[in-house]
Parts: C-alpha cells; structure tokens; sequence
C-alpha cells in the first residue's frame, strides 16, 4: 500500500503542502527574489571598476581639502586621460569612475555654475577639462565611465541651503547631459562639518536624510540616464560594502532590506558587509579600495603602494566573495599614474592571469547525485562548459546536492571557482568542498554564499576528484559554473 502512496494520495493525507504540486521540474526553476536588474548584471559581470581620485588635494597633500584652495593650486603639467584609462583596459579594469568633484568643490569640468573649476586654473591656460578628457579617454579604450559628484561641498557659501540642492542638481545635469553615457553614479556618505563655506568658515549639519531629496534627485537622472547604477551606501544600485580595506564579507549576500540602512544605526557596517539572507531589494556591495594607503596621491606614499599580491589578496576578498572591486588609482601632480602604481597593477594583471591559466575542470566529466527533471538542460556537464547562461539545478524540493569532477591525473589544486545563475536569484547558504586523495574524501574547504561568484584559495593538494556539496539553499541550488586551478 504504501508503494502505491503518490503525490496526490499524500496531499490528500496532508502530508505534502499544495505549492509543491505545482512544481515543474522539466523547466527552468522560479526565481527567489529578488534579482538583480539587467544594469546589476552587467555590474556583477564586470568584475573589477578603476576609481580615478584628482582635485587639489593633489597639489595640497590633503586628502580632505577644507574648500578655501585656490583654482590656481590646479597645476597638473602633462595630465594623460589616455594613459590611465589605457593601463585599466590593459589591467582588466572595465569602468573608470572619475571625482568630479570632491568635498573641497573644486571641478574637473569647467561648470558653467561656479568659478571654483579647471576654468581658472593655470591647467591649460582655464581651458582644458579633465571630466571630457577621462570621458573620452574610457571610451577609446571601451571602458564605462562614472562620476563622482560629492554631495557635500565645502566650499559652496549656500551649503546647507535649498539652493545649494538646485547647485547641486545642476551639474548633475551638467555632467549627464555633457558627459554621457555615465555607467555609474557614486554618491559617497561624507556629509555636513567644518569648511570654508564662502568664507564663513564654520561647522555646518545637515539631515543626510531629507536635506538632498534624493528620492527627487534620482528620478531626475534617471530621466537622463534610465540605467545608470547609483551607488550609495543604501543603493539603491550598489551599496557600500562597510569598510575602505578591501574586504566583503565571507558571507555575502546581494540582498538587503534598504528601509533597515540609515545613518547612524549601530553596527551598520557589519550589515553593509554581509547583506542579509532575508534582503527585499538586490543591492550588491562594491568594495572600494585605494591602491595607497590615501585617495588622493602624495609622494611620501610612494614606497607604499600596494603589492601584486596584496592586489591579488584584496580581488580574493572582493571578486572572490561575489562582489564588485572599486580600486583607486589616484594621478599624480603631473596628471599621471605613477609609474609604481602602473606596474603594481601590470604585475597583479600577470599574475592573475597566470594562477587562473589553466582550468583543471575545464570540459571535464562531472557527476552529480541529481539533477533537475533529469533534463539534459540541468545536467552536471553545463557545469563546466564554459557558457554562463546554462547551469546545473536540482529539482525544487530538493535544496541540497552534490557533483564531482574527476580531473586527469592528480594535479595540484589551489583554488575552487563556484558561480550561482544570479539571474534566478542568491540561493545557497553553505557548502563544503572535498578532495579524494589516495582514494579517499577529505573536506578542504567550506563556504557560507556563493552569489555571482565564489572563489576559495585552499593549501595546495594533489586530487584526483573534487566533489562540491551544496548543504543548505533558500531554494533548489542553481549553479552555472564550476572551475578548479
Ligand atoms: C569617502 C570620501 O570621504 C573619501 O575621500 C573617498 O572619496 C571615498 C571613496 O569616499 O566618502
């Protein structure tokens, strides 16, 4: 009798909830949402974005200027927007996102809005500008281009004013209008404080909050620009990843409820490092570094500009845990990359090229324990074939599973690369990894989130298999890649 038990003969008994009727294994599984909009994905896909930080901090060795320099400060004698946009695209680099403006408010554009620009300055006799030269540059080279606009401006009289709003929306008009297509817009969280203000010379509060109407000041240039990705450290594009170190958290996940971000919130950048499980909107975290120790360039750093491997350890800790890397380069006061930045990055360029030359899982056979509707579309070989639009899914009341490689020989394994279809939303919540070695499993890793990529740097070992167990899932695993180096 209980042979004959099915689907049906269990619901009647109610022992199956109704939903699971409705499953259709045959076909792709529902998403869990959220997703991340088509913009996201192109962002998830880009992997690693260039940070460009030039002002008159530059010439001041300041990294924060009060908003009292003068535009003649300005001085940079061979500024080279080719130069840099050339060495990210040679680097790997997809999106070059420039500061505008900083908190001194000085422009990189000659705004038709203020005095206090390039237009002024001795670069190029008040004539150059450095916004069309970068935006220009990016596009030779096929990078996006972004802009930095602070919020905050110390040297505008009407700060903390209703018109310093209108200021402020105008150059983005400026800047959309002008200067498009801008692929990102970086809003950064520093508000309100000591400045110059027009000589007032004093502290100034805002009400982060209410004071830029930002809900109005995004429909504006979304107008203009339907698919930019804002970040700010609440989205709604892309969030803050909660510390300037280079690090996203092992657990990382794209979701958040963004009504749960507000200023001031204790601990809000150990949320802003891992999202939450439970997330209602999709805003990834985008991990914002600088190559020296400072945004800005000043030569007593430059014995302390990053290393190949500490590059190298911080993509682990950003593209390795499912987010985006925003690395600064900063020019120097000639206008250029340094030379010991460019070949920090050319060296880390090499060597990651060199660590993931050579796919050990590459068209190898794959097995898994099951597979979706036991449908060609969701076997274990789309695993490893090289196309990102296909995956291996499981049935959906299955949130568990495991596959295995067999690699030729035993090789030496050092990295495991996991990637989830985002497409259909974050799902797994942890998995180990084993390795057979003389014939026999040990786990060599375990990971909490995967998300649009997952890469675990494990202690070198000879393995002849590599098996991945997908322990825990909001919903029936669904993972597009696999890789082992
Ligand atoms: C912060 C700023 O205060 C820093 O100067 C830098 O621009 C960083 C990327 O964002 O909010």
């Amino acid at each position: 009798m209980y042979q004959s038990l099915n689907k049906y003969s269990l619901l009647v008994a109610g022992l199956l909830p109704l939903a699971l009727l409705a499953q259709n294994n045959s076909k792709a599984p529902a998403p869990v949402l959220p997703i991340p909009s088509a913009a996201q994905l192109t962002w998830h896909e880009m992997e690693m974005n260039a940070f460009v930080h030039f002002t008159t901090n530059t010439f001041t060795d300041k990294e924060w200027g009060y908003g009292d320099e003068q535009p003649s400060v300005f001085n940079p004698t061979q500024v080279d927007a080719g130069q840099w946009a050339r060495t990210l695209k040679e680097t790997g680099f997809k999106t070059m996102i420039l500061t505008c403006k900083h908190h001194d408010g000085f422009c990189l554009w000659p705004s038709k809005y203020t005095e206090h620009s390039v237009k002024n300055s001795p670069y190029k006799n008040g004539k150059g500008d450095i916004v069309r030269d970068a935006r220009d540059a990016a596009k030779k080279y096929g990078l996006q281009f972004g802009v930095y606009l602070s919020p905050w401006d110390r040297n505008r009289a009407d700060y903390g004013q209703p018109s310093y709003v209108e200021y402020y929306r105008n150059q983005l008009k400026e800047l959309f209008t002008g200067y498009g297509p801008v692929f990102e817009m970086w809003f950064d969280g520093a508000n309100g404080g000591d400045g110059y203000y027009g000589g007032a010379r004093e502290k100034r509060r805002i009400n982060g909050a209410t004071y830029y109407d930002w809900p109005g000041t995004l429909d504006m240039v979304r107008k203009m620009e339907p698919n930019v990705i804002f970040f700010s450290d609440a989205g709604p594009g892309v969030r803050w990843v909660g510390n300037e170190r280079g690090v996203a958290g092992e657990t990382n996940w794209n979701t958040i409820s963004t009504d749960t971000l507000h200023a001031g919130k204790p601990n809000i950048e150990a949320l802003l490092n891992t999202g939450s499980p439970d997330g209602k909107q999709w805003v990834p975290a985008e991990v914002d570094v600088s190559i020296r120790p400072g945004w800005f360039y000043h030569a007593a750093e430059d014995s302390k500009v990053k290393t190949p491997q500490q590059l190298f350890d911080i993509y682990l800790t950003s593209v390795g845990r499912g987010s985006t890397l925003l690395l600064n380069i900063p020019p120097d006061r000639r206008g250029l990359f340094h030379e010991i930045d460019v070949q920090s990055l050319k060296d880390f360029s090499a060597l990651l090229k060199k660590t993931f030359a050579n796919n050990l899982a590459a068209k190898a056979t794959v097995t898994a324990d099951s597979y979706r509707g036991k449908q060609a579309a969701f076997a274990p070989r789309q695993l490893t074939d090289g196309n990102k639009e296909t995956y291996w899914a499981t049935d959906d009341d299955q949130t568990t599973g495991q596959f295995e490689v067999s690699l030729k020989g035993s090789p030496t394994v050092q990295y495991i690369v996991l990637q989830e279809y985002i497409k259909l939303g974050q799902r797994v919540q942890h998995f180990t990894v084993e390795a057979l070695v003389n014939g026999s499993w040990n786990k060599i890793t375990e990971g909490t989130t995967i998300g649009y990529k997952r890469i675990l740097k494990v202690t070198p070992i000879n393995a002849s298999k590599i098996r991945v167990n997908i322990t825990s899932a909001k919903a029936c695993p669904v993972i597009s890649n696999f890789e082992v180096y």
